[in-house]
């Protein structure tokens, strides 16, 4: 097939400022690639995709950032920013829509999915998301009554966040395995990467490596300092390791060192890429079982579950993590959240969208 994936308003493709998307389109993009599908990207300029993408055709535009959903109330309206980069985005690949077989939409925004019912090469979303606002779950359940075929989502759990006209179809994630080694030395740290945000709820990791008396390595975007501040406060100088937010290279070399990873979701995280990243590495994950990651960690195979924002069961479940064996935590992503499987996944979709 001949396949446009579109990418997310919120950032250039590299930035960290996209998220998990991010990485889920260079996946997807390189794993399609490798099926035999030419592949094009439409991504806000600045982006730069990973050599496993050089077949693909990147066309870029430039504009104003879209307002990340996450940081909206629920009942906030739609918003344009003046120069709006989603404007541009879907203009042009309206415009060049007939040399594809099929449109694939990676950004969880209104414009796209509430155009579905009005193109003439078949409209695909891959849901990135649970629910984060009524505008977009509207437009969700909109388009689930008059194209239900043309939705995925990544997990029966963030799914169930939407109202849909029928069973969803899950495409799980995927991960290009051949860039995440193997560790099976730890060092006695906890790790925890995410962006460094409210609903990714890292004062409870802190909580849980001051209690055991490891000191918590952490990854990420820092997009809200004053928080990443109160959570440096909530724990004893020392306990919190800030290393920034690091390519996939480097992520996955510090990433592989840690004896356990907490993952503290205060939302229904859709997926939870970082779990398993850390388990491609051979590092055990204790999570709450809440959102993609509750789908996610198996007790005892990769990881150790605990009631959502339970901090004392947390740290059980962190004690239970590190003993888990990790070259089972790398055997159960090799066989689950391969390149391979993923883009195979999303292969079957698209194709039965473009007949
Ligand atoms: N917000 N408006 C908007 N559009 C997106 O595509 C978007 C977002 N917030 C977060 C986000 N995408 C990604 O970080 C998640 O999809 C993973």
């Amino acid at each position: 097939m001949r396949i446009l994936v579109v990418s997310t308003p919120v950032g250039a493709l590299g930035s960290g400022r996209g998220g998990g998307v991010e990485l889920t389109a260079s996946t997807l993009v390189a794993g399609l690639l490798e099926r035999g599908h030419r592949v094009t990207v439409l991504a806000a300029e600045g982006s730069v995709l990973p050599p496993s993408c050089a077949a693909a055709t990147l066309w870029l535009e430039r504009g104003a950032d879209q307002p990340s959903w996450q940081h909206r109330s629920r009942q906030d309206p739609v918003e344009l920013p003046v120069d709006a980069l989603l404007g541009r985005l879907w203009r042009r690949a309206l415009a060049h829509q007939a040399h594809f077989s099929v449109v694939l939409n990676l950004a969880y925004d209104w414009l796209p999915l509430w155009l579905t019912p009005h193109t003439a090469t078949p409209l695909a979303h891959l849901v990135s998301m649970g629910s984060v606002g009524e505008a977009m779950d509207g437009v969700i359940a909109e388009v689930s009554a008059l194209r239900p075929r043309h939705l995925a989502f990544h997990t029966a759990t963030q799914a169930a966040d939407f109202q849909l006209a029928e069973p969803p179809i899950l495409v799980g994630n995927g991960f290009d395995l051949s860039r995440y080694q193997l560790c099976l030395e730890p060092e006695p740290v906890l790790g925890w990467a995410g962006r460094i945000a409210p609903e990714k709820g890292l004062e409870d990791g802190a909580l849980v490596a001051a209690r055991l008396g490891l000191p918590l390595r952490i990854w990420g975007y820092e997009e809200d300092r004053a928080y990443a501040a109160r959570v440096a406060a909530s724990v004893p100088v020392g306990t919190l390791e800030w290393r920034g937010f690091l390519p996939t290279e480097q992520l996955q070399g510090e990433l592989g060192r840690c004896a356990a990873l907490l993952n503290t979701p205060k939302w229904n995280e859709a997926f939870g890429n970082v779990v398993v990243e850390a388990m491609a590495c051979g590092v055990p994950v204790a999570a709450y079982q809440r959102g993609g990651p509750g789908e996610l960690v198996v007790e005892g195979v990769n990881g150790a579950l605990a009631p959502p924002d339970d901090r004392e069961a947390l740290v059980a479940a962190t004690h239970r993590a590190l003993a888990v064996e990790r070259q089972g935590c790398r055997a159960w992503v090799e066989e689950h959240c391969s390149q391979q499987a993923f883009a195979a996944r999303v292969e079957t979709w698209l194709q039965d969208l473009a007949g």
